[in-house]
């Protein structure tokens, strides 16, 4: 029998596994799915494989992966990894550095229990691109995105499978238009909570859609309202995701990009042992 042991969060309903042993970064292909995946899982789980870090200056190294593949960076599953770590005793309070295969993400755990990440250098790489039908920009926020506000969809939970339809014939159209590299898909919208400046939809690349709204996704809208200069440097952005949970975010401006603060919470959910039996025949997920 193979054991891994996890550590389950969600930050803003949206789920992070943290792989604390029994995977190494090598061998993660072979297990991805059955970490993540049914019937131990479900498609929804952003995973963490924690690793010791390279650089001596970091408190940690992870890789995010997900049902499809491996993530650049995510912001959501940081916020869970720092919560993880100090729920495991490995760090306090204060200021952690964090390696991702993007770069390094400085990590602070506040007192009150929040995390803010300061991400990796996000920028607009092309505004408004026709795709589709649709008008929308390329944005880089430690993954790729393709943000559109002027779709007419109604952006409740009742609307979520026209929301995915609609995002996967986007996704197409925006390859078709020259952005490969775009994998996951966002929409904007009013907020439902005045509190609020906006609220999001966002599908990602396994055609899953995001429960928080999303960290890297944010770090890109960022770099569009900064690009469009609508949002100052160090000013709050409040973005509301489809299901009402909120993420803070603001910048500080480097020569072609920015560098986005985002902050919001995570809760430990459980702690477990992965167990895979080789006379098991879905002991790797299901197909
Ligand atoms: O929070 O960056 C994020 C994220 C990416 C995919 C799911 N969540």
């Amino acid at each position: 029998m193979k054991r891994i042991s996890i550590i389950d969060s969600h930050t803003g309903g949206e789920p992070t596994r943290v792989v604390l042993s029994g995977v190494s970064a090598e061998k993660l292909e072979t297990y991805r799915r059955a970490i993540l995946c049914e019937p131990r899982g479900h498609e929804v789980i952003v995973g963490a494989l924690l690793l010791e870090p390279k650089d001596p200056t970091c408190a940690a190294g992870v890789i995010f992966f997900n049902n499809v593949g491996l993530l650049g960076m995510c912001g959501h599953g940081m916020i869970g990894l720092i919560i993880t770590l100090h729920h495991l005793c490995r760090i306090t309070h204060g200021e952690h550095r964090i390696e991702t295969p993007v770069g390094i993400v400085t990590a602070t755990l506040h007192e009150d229990g929040r995390v803010s990440i300061r991400n990796v250098p996000s920028y607009r790489k092309a505004k408004a691109v026709q795709a589709g039908g649709f008008t929308g920009d390329v944005a880089y926020g430690g993954n790729w995105f393709f943000l559109v506000s002027d779709h007419g969809f109604e952006l409740t939970r009742s609307n979520i499978p026209h929301l995915t339809q609609a995002c996967l014939a986007m996704r197409t159209a925006v390859h078709a238009a020259g952005h490969p590299e775009v994998d996951h898909i966002e929409l904007f919208a009013p907020p439902h909570d005045p509190a609020n400046h906006s609220r999001s939809f966002v599908l990602c690349p396994g055609a899953e859609y995001d429960r928080s709204p999303c960290g890297t996704g944010t770090s890109a809208k960022l770099a569009c309202l900064a690009a469009d200069g609508k949002l100052a440097p160090g000013e709050i952005w409040r973005q509301e995701s489809i299901i009402g949970s909120v993420f803070e975010g603001s910048y500080t401006p480097t020569e072609n990009a920015i560098i986005p603060t985002i902050t919001g919470t995570a809760y430990i959910i459980a702690e477990a042992t992965l167990i895979l039996d080789p006379a098991d025949p879905f002991q790797f997920g299901i197909p």
